[in-house]
């Protein structure tokens, strides 16, 4: 397909939602059967279900959050977005959001707060929240924004308001920027694509506070880059087991066990394999894969539909699956609107 099409953009939006809507039976499981994820998804294909819903998580209610503001806004509106995020928590406190962020939520609802980013900053005694997140919520900047240093930076700042750790926002860095690259069509050659997520990310953590994080956490000194290696390895390898998969790249609810986790599902999916239906697509079986990992497949699945998603386009999306999942619909309208703030934004306007 075309570079940016609009095709891209809707495919991109509705399949994160469809990854979050169905990943959210498994979320937390140890491990599940590739069998009772098939079942999970064949269900959604049974006409005399009649109107099945899957309600989207958090990770789709902030995801809305960062579009409507960026529509809204023209662009990136630190206030804006988080008094948004504010009002969407408390209006929907039970979509199951992590622990921690809860109480940065709380606080960003004061209209006493200055800085919009100090909450966030109190986290885990000041050190900040390397959760998953920033990054579930990501997609969007590259749909808004056309230049790299845009969606690198605005990705980063839009993490910050919830999580301050560079292992967290950098995870969501990292996830706008596998959307970028993909709505480029840069999944075509999949070598050329891991190599250049890991150039950027390089210096992305080449930052001090981000090599200072790493050090503080006894991680590698660029977490993010050594694992995206430890994804073009697993990739170049004939046969990869689950097991492998999640002792490699893990399935938790870090940023660096899920961010990582999502890209390798989403280049491991996009040839046929033998215990995936034949019948699948690629987005088909991005999104099953996904969910048989377990641990945090909502999130997982939320961020590799929405790579998957920028590189196949809605057309790959089965429609049987969106008219199951809560707010697809909606997804698919504000991607044409992105489309359009995007190219407008490209043209300098
Ligand atoms: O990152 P966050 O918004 O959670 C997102 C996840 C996704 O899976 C969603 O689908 C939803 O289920 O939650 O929320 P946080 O509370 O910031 O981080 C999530 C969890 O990561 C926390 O509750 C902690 O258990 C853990 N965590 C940390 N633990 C110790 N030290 C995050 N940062 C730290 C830390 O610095
Ligand atoms: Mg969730
Ligand atoms: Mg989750």
């Amino acid at each position: 397909g075309t570079p940016a099409s609009m095709s891209r953009f809707r495919g991109a939006l509705v399949a994160a939602v469809l990854g979050d809507c169905v990943g959210g039976e498994f979320e937390g499981a140890e491990e599940v059967p590739m069998e009772t994820v098939l079942q999970h998804l064949s269900g959604l294909e049974d006409e005399t279900k009649g109107n099945c819903v899957l309600e989207y998580s958090d990770d789709t209610a902030m995801t809305r959050c960062v579009v409507q503001s960026l529509l809204n806004r023209s662009g990136y509106d630190e206030q804006d977005l988080a008094r948004r995020f504010a009002k969407e928590y408390s209006a929907s406190p039970g979509r199951g959001y992590g622990s921690g962020v809860i109480q940065v939520l709380k606080k960003l609802a004061s209209p006493q707060l200055v800085d919009v980013y100090q909450p966030a900053r109190d986290q885990f005694n000041g050190r900040g929240s390397f959760g998953n997140g920033g990054a579930m919520r990501a997609a969007p900047f590259a749909l808004a924004f056309p230049n790299l240093p845009d969606v690198t930076r605005f990705a980063r700042l839009g993490a910050m308001l919830t999580h301050s750790c560079s292992l967290g926002y950098n995870g969501a860095v990292l996830q706008a920027l596998a959307v970028h690259l993909s709505l480029q069509g840069a999944l075509s050659l999949p070598q050329q694509f891991i190599s250049r997520l890991i150039t950027e990310m390089e210096e992305v953590e080449g930052e001090e506070e981000a090599l200072r994080d790493a050090r503080i956490l006894k991680e590698a000194e660029k977490p993010f880059s050594e694992r995206l290696h430890r994804v073009r390895d697993l990739m170049d390898r004939n046969k990869v087991s689950i097991e492998e998969v999640i002792s490699e790249l893990g399935n938790g609810i870090a940023a660096l066990h899920s961010v990582p986790t999502a890209i390798f599902c989403v280049l491991h999916c996009l040839q046929p394999r033998d215990y995936l239906p034949e019948n699948y697509g690629g987005l088909e079986r991005t999104i099953a894969y996904s969910l048989a990992l377990g641990g945090d497949t909502d999130t997982i699945a939320c961020m590799a539909g929405a790579i998957a998603g920028a590189h196949y386009g809605i057309e790959a999306v089965p429609q049987r699956w969106m008219r199951c999942c809560e707010g697809a619909e909606d997804a698919d309208m504000n991607a044409a609107r992105l489309h359009a703030l995007y190219h407008q934004t490209s043209q300098g306007g």
